[in-house]
């Protein structure tokens, strides 16, 4: 079987959040992305959905290092070789050093394009057997911890399985100390995106405290090794999140005992191949796993409920409804949460039809390369 990829497609989009939201690292209230579009000679279409932000505050990637890198490097490679399952295109990006997020823009096309051929769910084709997943929300830092409470109360409400509240220094302890007195039984979990140092391990540790699931990435965006010194100074599992780009960076940390969970990112570790060799490591050494989000639109959104299908993913991840962040997406139907429930699609693919429409509205251009 050959994909007989014969135009790739990048749109660009813009669209704005419904509400600000706040890392310690800044403030988002738009997100500019690419939609990859895949067309076989038969006229089926894969997507995908790159995750880099407008500024490197996350990762050293950026909407435009994606453009630059996907237009230059990767679409001329995808031209250049024959893919006949999804898998080849880890190897064939590989010569090309990091850029993940780019490359799994790419990457997530071809893996819906290819389970459209086949006529099965994007989930079927990775290997998911879950037929509903588990999840949970990501607050923003909030102005006040009123603000922040009445959120929580909010989802809580709406049934998500678990809390994950942003915290910086200065934002932390005392902050959580409230939520958890006014939620004693909510599951929560704080995510510091890597504004601590290992300075901070006394201040760090009153976190042991307050029976969170875990804390996610405390520590440098490029740390192990401290990591691994705080994790054995503290109950709280670490989760890493900034410091997993590949599964040799997940086998690295977990010999060394930086974390007890990982959050993997389809867009932080180079695509859906290689999320899938983290998620079985991590299965083999038991580890348990749960799927980030990057502030996605529908089409990325629905890559990670697909990947989220698979066992180890143990644990709620941040795939919040579109709703939370949306006041349209560009996938029909939208992504819905009940009860901290989203149930798989089941048509082939994604499983969720592009809103033509929707695109067409948020979209700022379009490029088109022949294959
Ligand atoms: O660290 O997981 C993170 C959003 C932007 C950048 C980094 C992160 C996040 C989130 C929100 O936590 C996840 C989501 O709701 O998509
Ligand atoms: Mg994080």
């Amino acid at each position: 079987m050959t994909l007989f990829i014969e135009k790739i497609k990048l749109h660009h989009l813009k669209m704005s959040l419904n509400d600000p939201f706040s890392t310690s690292f800044g403030t988002f209230q738009e997100k500019e992305f690419f939609i990859t579009e895949m067309i076989d000679g038969s006229g089926k279409r894969g997507f995908g959905e790159s995750v880099a932000f407008t500024s490197p505050w996350y990762s050293e990637e950026t909407v435009q290092t994606n453009l630059h890198i996907m237009t230059d490097f990767l679409i001329p490679i995808l031209k250049n070789n024959e893919i006949h399952h999804p898998d080849e295109v880890f190897d064939l990006f590989h010569p090309i050093r990091r850029n993940n997020m780019a490359k799994a823009a790419l990457e997530g096309a071809v893996w819906d394009l290819y389970a459209k051929q086949k006529n099965i769910s994007l989930a079927e084709a990775l290997g998911g057997k879950r037929k509903a997943i588990d999840v949970g929300i990501s607050l923003g830092i909030e102005p006040t911890v009123n603000d922040l409470l009445r959120k929580i109360e909010h989802y809580v409400q709406e049934g998500y399985k678990r809390i994950k509240i942003k915290i910086k220094p200065g934002y932390d302890v005392d902050v959580l100390k409230e939520v958890r007195c006014v939620f004693p039984e909510t599951k929560l979990m704080a995510d510091a995106n890597s504004s601590y140092t290992l300075n901070d391990i006394d201040h760090l540790r009153k976190l042991d405290d307050l029976d969170l699931m875990m804390i996610e990435q405390p520590l440098a965006h490029d740390d192990i090794i401290d990591h691994a010194k705080l994790q054995a100074a503290m109950t709280t599992p670490i989760c890493l999140d900034e410091s997993i780009h590949s599964l040799e960076d997940a086998r690295k940390a977990i010999e060394l005992g930086s974390c007890k969970i990982i959050n993997i990112k389809i867009g932080r570790v180079g695509g859906l191949t290689e999320s899938i060799r983290i998620h079985d490591y991590c299965k083999e050494k038991g580890i348990d796993v749960w799927c980030g989000g990057m502030l996605e639109a529908g089409v990325g959104r629905a890559h990670n409920i697909a990947l989220t299908t698979l066992s180890q993913f143990t644990l709620p991840g941040d795939t919040a409804g579109s709703s939370r962040y949306w006041k349209k997406d560009i996938i029909e139907p939208e992504v819905v949460v009940e009860n901290g429930v989203i149930n798989v699609p089941t048509k082939p693919g994604i499983g969720y039809e592009v809103d033509e429409e929707a695109l067409e509205e948020f979209t700022l251009s379009t490029k088109e390369f022949n294959i």
